[in-house]
């Protein structure tokens, strides 16, 4: 493969609700696409970088320079054999991994595609179907906390995941606990809470969580590696799992029992595969995050967690979950409670230009 042109679409997407976290509160998800044209085929990327710089230190705005300006020159005129070689080939640029892995994402799109294969299958997924978790936000009141929850319990959503902050957690997760005493439940501080709150966080332990996500700070393994040893409840560490060197420091030390994959975070599809690895190794459950991706985004978590090591319930949602309208197409459904894993080839889902220029922003052409 080689890259004759790469389009990078920055879209305005609006929520069907407000999605609040212990970062704060979006409204709209600002996405930004790479089209990779090569071989007379466009490849699709997803970057997860938000529009601020609150979950990681990258924005869309970090990922739109870094792409352009760095990145796609040092692919100019270079044959890909594999999009196994992207991580060394963008080994130059320190950090930014959010905006490396959409540039792998388009790459192994436009592989999968021109193999005649779904995604999935090429990076070795054995499920056809992928459990669904939902992830809900941190909700005005605990009346409509029920009713938010009961409604996606009613959908078949097989795992709740609730978002904590301090002032908004064991009165929540208690009255979800009484409503629902068998949902799989589990609870994302996104980083919110500090060491001295290990007492107040052994409170999580009588409502027999699957895990706790990212309690503390996102640089703070020996932080959680301490906090594991107060807990009952797993921890399962997010934002601290950066790379796969990483996720191995952090099992090594004890930080965590699970570890929520998310391939952005960790610098593309071919991290986030070594990951798996070593999981799978070790024994360690693993499933797979989400950053609120349009069709596209979300069809590539769908492949990555249709792979064997991929054991606990993921935030894939079903499109409506999100949006309205997604640029992707068809929408992704709930059956029974699982997302399908989509069988056409490359990502399996189709770009709706008409609805991609409808959403866009911003639009950054490149070419070799
Ligand atoms: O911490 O997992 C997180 C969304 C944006 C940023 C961080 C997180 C999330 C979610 C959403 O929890 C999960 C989803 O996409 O369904
Ligand atoms: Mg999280």
């Amino acid at each position: 493969m080689t890259i004759d042109r790469a389009v990078l679409y920055l879209l305005a997407m609006p929520l069907v609700a407000p999605f609040r976290t212990s970062f704060g509160e979006e409204r709209v998800r600002h996405a930004l696409l790479v089209a990779l044209e090569g071989d007379g085929r466009t490849g699709w990327g997803e970057c997860v970088a938000g529009s601020g710089p609150w979950y990681s230190g990258e924005t869309v705005e970090t990922a739109r320079h870094v792409l352009l300006d760095f990145a796609l020159p040092l692919l100019r005129g270079t044959e890909i054999g594999h999009p196994r070689e992207i991580p060394g080939l963008l080994a130059p640029i320190r950090g930014h991994p959010m905006a490396k892995a959409a540039l792998e994402a388009a790459l192994w799109d436009l592989h999968a595609q021109g193999e005649g294969k779904p995604l999935a299958s090429l990076l070795g997924g054995t499920r056809d179907r992928v459990p669904a978790g939902v992830s809900v936000g941190i909700q005005p009141d605990i009346p409509t906390l029920l009713a938010r929850v009961g409604n996606y319990v009613a959908e078949g959503y097989r795992r709740v995941k609730l978002k904590i902050e301090p002032g908004w957690d064991l009165e929540p997760v208690a009255a979800l606990r009484e409503r629902f005493p068998d949902l799989p439940l589990s609870v994302d501080a996104n980083a919110a809470y500090s060491p001295r709150d290990a007492g107040h966080l052994q409170g999580l332990d009588r409502f027999g969580l699957l895990m706790v996500e990212q309690p503390l700070a996102y640089d703070d393994l020996l932080g959680h590696a301490r906090l594991a040893e107060e807990l009952a409840t797993p921890i399962c560490l997010d934002e601290s799992i950066s790379s796969p060197h990483r996720a191995w420091e952090a099992l090594e030390l004890g930080a965590c029992r699970i570890i929520n994959v998310k391939q952005g975070r960790v610098g593309g599809l071919s991290a986030a595969l070594e990951i798996h690895e070593l999981a799978r190794e070790r024994g360690v459950p693993i499933w797979c995050g989400g950053m609120l991706e349009t069709g596209v985004g979300r069809a590539l978590n769908v492949a990555l967690a249709s792979l064997p090591g991929f054991t606990l319930p993921h935030d894939i949602s079903a499109t409506d979950r999100y949006y309205h309208e997604d640029i992707a197409q068809p929408p992704f459904r709930l059956e029974d409670g699982f997302i399908p894993v989509p069988r056409g080839p490359g990502l399996g889902v189709e770009v709706d230009l008409g609805r991609l220029h409808r959403y866009a922003v911003g639009m950054w052409s490149w070419h070799t």
